[in-house]
């Protein structure tokens, strides 16, 4: 037998184990079962590794979430070396250990200021259910029962826990599993590219963001402020199709959830860890959380780690509530995570990451988007921040028109994508990047042109080239 057979017998012998006994998540099992999954074996850098030997440039860093790139030596040693030292414990026993406490003071030192009392999770759904948990029992401490809606918006991400799920404003997530939960409402969000298909007319961006705040306004009045609790939202909405707030929205909402006594909880999952070109996106954006999650970033993906951090308010109440607060994980600040995320940490500032990417690598990301896409045919807008950027492939750029069968051009670019070499995920029609925070100008040079050349063929399959 030569080795390339060898290699397609032991990758088929894979897929069909996978098809025979794994349950892929946000994934039809049976039509990927008869498709074959693609197998990653290994990955270095920027680049993934699958069973065929093929290499793939992994625009999305995994899900998002692979700051530093994979094989980082550091990172590895540093978790082999808790490991052995400490590959677990907990702390629920009035007990705790170097790495968590070491982690728990190095984020409050990053974290925008006051945000300084931090409790550990391991994904970023269980954050978001934590962190509602936390602001029910808040208010219930201040003697205001009755506040217990949360509010967040449409085409929300905020996992798939049931409480995560209710809060998420992506419908779909919601019918098989009966929910949203009671006590979770939805507003609009930002979406000003859409505006114009959506019935807004043509609005500008600055007021479209302070009349998507004025619906948040409304709806904690027509609800009644005494029953609102909370308003989630990410900085920039990730996996809802990378959607920027204009720079009227966050000063407005602030105001509001000010006004209302509405406690803000802002998920960083994505916007977390210099994503932005900053430590956070509230640093980008000037937010100030009442309450922030996080995950993703703060291992670069390593090791499954989340945090809630609490701001003054909510922090001194819990801390100072003088009774056993009824809320902890088996593996709530797990001492192998904790050294992988300290390590990541350490990393990120010695190579100053969150400034490479704000002062060099994101501005030039998006100069050769523009440079090389902002004429095509099928492209409406680039948008971006930091190293995050979206391409809104669309039916007509004049009138900002979407595709009539919304999705079907997004699958049609990801597939070409794929066979090119490339991961850009779509979402609808949104073409979205998220590379590692590593990569490096000729890398991005290399991410541009087969951007360019999978929106080529999509245009070409359109017949539109
Ligand atoms: N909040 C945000 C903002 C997220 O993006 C979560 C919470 C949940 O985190 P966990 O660790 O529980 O998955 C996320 C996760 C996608 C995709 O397809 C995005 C996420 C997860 C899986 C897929 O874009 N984000």
């Amino acid at each position: 037998m030569s080795p390339n057979s060898t290699v397609h017998n032991q990758t088929r012998h894979w897929q069909a184990l996978d098809a025979a006994h794994h349950i892929h998540p946000f994934s039809d099992t049976a039509a990927l079962g008869k498709e074959g999954v693609r197998v990653i074996t290994s990955a270095k850098g920027i680049y993934l590794t699958d069973s065929e030997g093929k290499r793939l440039l992994d625009g999305m860093a995994g899900l998002w979430c692979v700051q530093l790139g994979y094989g980082n030596d550091e990172l590895a040693e540093a978790g082999a070396k808790a490991l052995h030292e400490l590959p677990y414990y907990n702390h629920f026993f009035k007990t705790s250990n170097p790495y968590t406490i070491d982690l728990a003071a190095k984020l409050a030192q990053l974290l925008p200021q006051g945000l300084e009392r931090i409790m550990f999770a391991n994904s970023g759904s269980e954050a978001n259910d934590s962190a509602l948990k936390l602001i029910r029992y808040y208010w219930n401490l201040q003697g205001k029962p009755k506040k217990k809606i949360h509010l967040s918006r449409e085409l929300a991400y905020h996992g798939v826990t049931m409480a995560a799920a209710s809060l998420s404003g992506l419908t779909p997530m919601h019918p098989q599993f009966d929910l949203p939960l009671p006590g979770f409402e939805k507003v609009p969000t930002v979406y000003w590219y859409g505006a114009k298909a959506h019935g807004y007319g043509d609005i500008t961006p600055d007021d479209f963001g302070t009349l998507i705040a004025q619906k948040l306004e409304e709806k904690i009045l027509a609800l009644g402020p005494e029953h609102v609790a909370s308003f989630s939202a990410e900085p920039i909405h990730g996996a809802g199709g990378l959607i920027f707030p204009p720079a009227t929205y966050w000063p407005a909402v602030q105001e509001i959830c000010r006004k209302y006594d509405v406690l803000l909880h802002v998920d960083e999952v994505i916007t977390g860890f210099g994503r932005t070109g900053n430590w956070f996106g509230s640093h980008t954006y000037g937010i100030r959380p009442d309450i922030m999650t996080m995950a993703k970033g703060l291992s670069s993906g390593y090791q499954p780690i989340s945090a809630v951090a609490l701001g003054p308010r909510m922090g001194d109440a819990i801390a100072n509530a003088n009774e056993e607060l009824v809320h902890g994980y088996t593996y709530s600040g797990h001492p192998v995570a904790c050294a992988v995320a300290l390590k990541n940490l350490e990393i990120m500032e010695r190579e100053r990451i969150p400034e490479v990417v704000g002062k060099d690598t994101g501005p030039y990301l998006h100069a050769k988007l523009r440079e090389a896409l902002g004429d095509h045919v099928l492209v409406g807008e680039i948008r971006g921040a930091g190293l995050l950027a979206a391409i809104e492939l669309v039916d007509d750029k004049a009138e900002r028109r979407f595709f009539p069968e919304i999705g079907d051009t997004g699958t049609i670019c990801r597939n070409h994508c794929f066979k090119e070499g490339l991961v850009m995920r779509a979402i609808r029609d949104t073409m979205v990047l998220s590379p590692p925070l590593t990569i490096t100008r000729p890398e991005i040079d290399e991410l541009v042109r087969l951007a360019r050349r999978c929106i080529d063929l999509t245009a070409r399959d359109l017949g539109r080239l």
